[in-house]
């Protein structure tokens, strides 16, 4: 019997309800991405940039058409994926400040729980954004409740984003590096500390700005939030992809014998972008093209790790990103002038904060050589979907209050069939209803600076998916409805069947 095999018979006889047979609990790597679009990687057509190592996961497993993050942005995506639930659902799920108290409640079911109950050893590693402990955050003790109270073993964390205070990573809910001597403090209302500021010195700042993020500048660069303090702690930015992915690739390495689930979420290629040097002018479409070719790069050490620990054929591996692409997002860095024909988005309108599919189509792609052939899908799916999914493929029961809009689309994520979901209600500032290949986006009032009252929106994807043709008017009776089926949704607490 192999190592692997042991030890999971062991796991399974000491756990009594969790038994998995050995082929149903693959290790499970779910890469999530930062502002990466639907037209960023060359598998989904990009030609001025090369991404070997995403590409290779698509050759060698499935490439998804039509999957999607649950919102355009991303704390309510990351909390729809880690809870099965959709974040509108919830108030305090929009973008949160780096001092929020975590929006996940400890001892709730989540993807990490459903695994840890199977017997897998869990870890969240890279961009958290959902929050840390339950007030005011003593950055300098032990921050609880994170991670570890919601199902995760291990976790390595850039606490919010990067460029949001405080910028230190967190391991295990303690800061990195931290000199007892030099206490961190944060503030997110008035400024705090002696520092120098973006607003006050854009002289000294290597990315320039075009909006907010000008409170504390940390390594030459300026972000939203003061901080003071903690200088032996402060992270690198042209390091972070480096720091991040090693402590994923460690995490795989320590648990080779599985079956382990690593949650591993890159910074790239969410403002700043700064990447390492050896990665900087290496396109021709701009640092946020080279933040991607970064990305295919860390990508590739996690592929690496696979091979070398010999365990890629027994690792479902997935690559999906938070929420559609974005060029000057505060931070005026070229990327907007310097596209060079790139599409971040491809064919589809919109892109982050939008309604439009470019806020929510996201590149997804997922290998497991040992059970998924390769291939190419067009099943409607959502990261909310990812719980009940893994749920269903490791033998755990959810009770009928966990992860309420999640869907065991397990049949159509390993390939063996072409449906997903029949419906999906997309987010981002307001709400949207997929049936099938037809998207309705309900009337809008707007203020007139933003654009003035929108009516109903309806595309029929099949034939426009760039969505051009406003098809409201010609079909009066499929707006109806649509517009019902998604006020039932609303009112409805879950989605689950
Ligand atoms: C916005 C920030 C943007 C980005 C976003 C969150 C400004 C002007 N804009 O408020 O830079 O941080 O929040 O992005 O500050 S997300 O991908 O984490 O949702
Ligand atoms: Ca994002």
């Amino acid at each position: 019997m192999k190592r692997r095999e042991f030890l999971r018979t062991t796991a399974a006889a000491l756990a009594p309800y969790a038994m998995p047979a050995a082929q149903n609990t693959p290790n499970i790597v779910v890469i999530l991405a930062d502002d990466v679009g639907y037209g960023d990687l060359s598998c989904y057509g990009a030609t001025k940039v090369k991404t070997p190592n995403l590409d290779r996961i698509a050759k060698e497993g499935i490439r998804f058409t039509d999957a999607h993050s649950s919102s355009a942005t991303c704390t309510p995506t990351r909390y729809s994926l880690i809870t099965g639930e959709y974040a509108w659902r919830k108030k305090g799920t929009g973008i949160l400040p780096g001092d929020a108290a975590m929006i996940v409640e400890p001892g709730r079911t989540t993807i990490a729980s459903v695994l840890k109950s199977a017997g897998y050893k869990t870890a969240a590693v890279g961009k958290w954004h959902l929050g840390l402990g339950a007030g005011k955050i003593d950055w300098n003790g032990e921050i609880k409740p994170g991670p570890r109270e919601i199902g995760f073993d291990y976790s390595f964390l850039i606490p919010a984003t990067g460029d949001r205070v405080p910028c230190v990573y967190v391991e295990n809910g303690r800061v990195v590096g931290l000199d007892p001597k030099d206490p961190i403090a944060v503030s997110y209302g008035a400024p705090i500390g002696n520092e120098p500021t973006g607003k006050d010195h854009p002289e000294m700042l290597k990315v320039k700005l075009s909006r907010g993020h000008d409170n504390t500048i940390v390594n030459g660069v300026s972000r939203i939030g003061y901080m003071t303090g903690g200088k032996s702690a402060r992270w690198v930015d042209e390091d972070m992809a480096d720091t991040i992915t090693r402590k994923a690739v460690g995490f795989i390495d320590r648990n080779k014998s599985g079956p382990f689930f690593l949650y591993f979420a890159t910074h790239d290629v969410h403002v700043p972008r700064v990447p390492h040097r050896r990665f900087q002018n290496t396109t021709s479409c701009s640092i946020r093209c080279d933040a991607l070719v970064q990305l295919d790069h860390c990508v590739g050490e996690v592929l690496k790790a696979l091979d070398r620990n010999r365990i890629a054929g027994d690792t479902l591996i997935l690559f999906t990103s938070d929420n559609g692409p974005v060029l000057n997002d505060g931070y005026d860095d070229g990327a907007e002038e310097k596209q060079n024909g790139h599409t971040p988005a491809g064919l589809l309108r919109g892109g982050k904060y939008s309604l439009f599919e470019g806020g929510t189509r996201m590149p997804f792609v997922l290998r497991w050589p040992k059970r998924v052939k390769p291939g190419v899908s067009d099943a409607l799916l959502c990261q909310v979907d990812l719980l009940s999914s893994f749920a269903a493929l490791t033998g755990q029961k959810l009770t009928a209050a966990a992860a309420p809009d999640s869907f065991n689309v397990l049949p159509a994520l390993l390939g063996e069939s072409k449906t997903g979901r029949d419906h999906l209600v997309e987010h981002a500032n307001g709400l949207a209803l997929r049936i099938g290949t037809w998207k309705y986006i309900p009337s809008l009032r707007l203020a007139p600076k933003k654009g003035g009252d929108q009516p109903a929106q309806l595309y029929d994807l099949s034939q426009d998916i760039g969505e051009k043709t406003n098809l409201a008017a010609a079909h009066p009776a499929r707006v109806r409805e649509m517009q019902e089926r998604l006020q039932a949704l609303q009112a409805n607490p879950r989605s689950r069947p």
